[in-house]
């Protein structure tokens, strides 16, 4: 087998962008969803930013009122400080509060490696349904509009977690003007990304609900307006449905001859414990899903084809994490993929499609019983 990437690299860091506030220090410019415009990659970054500063004896959690920041105080005799995992401030009430406020930067790049200085757009939490944050975008791109699908954290009023994770909509025509569609899915919802054009006359999605048996995993749904949708089903293998555990839509398929190229996300257990910052492994299996009913999975990688291997994705906020989020096909069978890395970094991949489909072995149908 020939190399399955021509190129694999870090295009946006942390220290490329300014902080909206004196006590805030960006930590995150990653899981960045990417569409072509105009001649131009467009992307949107998910930006990460903690408060640099905490008063004595509490810790400082942000969140936005009324399209302002704030910043409430945690006292740290109500934290659970055995709780390792930088992503959250687990509370002793078992509750959990984000450490950081998420927001999008809209950034573009003629050649999808160097930005343009001199464009920017911020996308900042309104307070009302998103006051925890903004956070991991995906953008399809339908008939000429660009729908940017992202998960608006929210305050859960005593839910599980204190945090719910609901998937929101935006659309733009150009680039500059921005309409806000609020919810699509009810929440605790994530990864929803949406198919570059209808199926059988239905807007379609992958999108991943926290069940609370059976972990989370990739569900497919239909709507015909883009705010209710159908129970949808999980995706299958040889009429087995997918629910084995950790799973979560990358980008926003891509059609080929032979149906829907899906990049999607695993998480697994780190079997080297902690190392890293991170006690899990985040890796990129890919399907081809079936072109009439995309539920089906009708060939896979046996082995995922991106896990994380450069130090920029082993090391970082949160380590040893690969997360697709863009993928855009090229000229000569190169597929261009947009992904997080290490919660931190983005990196930009170019992989050669021939090899990514001889990794891909066909899965039949199951066998009769
Ligand atoms: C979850 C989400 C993502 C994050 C990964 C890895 O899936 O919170 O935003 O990138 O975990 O930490």
């Amino acid at each position: 087998m020939g190399d399955l990437f021509k190129r694999r690299e870090k295009i946006i860091s942390p220290g490329d962008l300014e902080p909206i506030h004196p006590n805030l220090k960006i930590v995150g410019t990653f899981n960045t969803a990417a569409t072509r415009h105009d001649g131009h990659f467009y992307y949107a970054v998910r930006v990460v930013a903690e408060p640099e500063n905490h008063p004595e004896g509490v810790r400082l959690a942000p969140r936005f009122e009324n399209a302002n920041l704030k910043f409430d105080s945690i006292p740290v005799q109500d934290i659970d400080t055995s709780d390792k995992d930088p992503r959250q401030i687990l509370l002793k009430t078992g509750q959990s509060r984000l450490p950081f406020i998420s927001y999008l930067e809209i950034m573009r790049s003629k050649d999808g490696f160097t930005m343009d200085p001199d464009y920017h757009v911020r996308i900042l939490p309104e307070g009302e349904g998103d006051e925890y944050g903004i956070e991991d975008c995906r953008i399809a791109s339908i008939d000429g509009n660009h729908y940017l699908t992202y998960t608006a954290v929210t305050n859960g009023k005593g839910g599980d977690n204190g945090v719910l994770p609901v998937p929101n909509l935006i659309t733009t025509k150009d680039f500059t003007d921005f309409e806000r569609h609020g919810k699509i899915f009810e929440g605790p919802d994530k990864n929803v990304v949406l198919f570059p054009e209808k199926v059988n006359g239905q807007y379609v999605a992958l999108h991943r609900p926290d069940q609370k048996e059976g972990g989370s995993n990739i569900v497919l749904a239909q709507s015909t307006d883009l705010k209710s949708w159908s129970a949808g089903s999980h995706l299958s293998i040889g009429g087995v449905s997918l629910t084995d555990g950790h799973r979560g839509a990358g980008a926003p398929p891509i059609k080929i001859e032979e149906g829907w190229l899906a990049i999607t996300h695993q998480k697994l257990d780190n079997p080297a414990g902690t190392e890293n910052n991170s006690p899990f492994i985040y890796q990129s299996p890919a399907f081809i899903l079936d072109k009439d009913d995309p539920s089906k999975i009708i060939a896979s990688t046996d082995e995922p084809f991106m896990k994380p291997e450069e130090s920029f994705e082993k090391e970082g906020y949160f380590g040893n994490v690969v997360f697709p989020t863009g993928a855009i096909m090229l000229p000569d069978d190169e597929l261009y993929i947009c992904y997080g890395a290490a919660d931190e970094f983005t990196g930009a991949a170019i992989v050669d499609v021939k090899e990514l489909k001889q990794r891909m072995k066909p899965v039949g149908p199951a066998p009769a019983p």
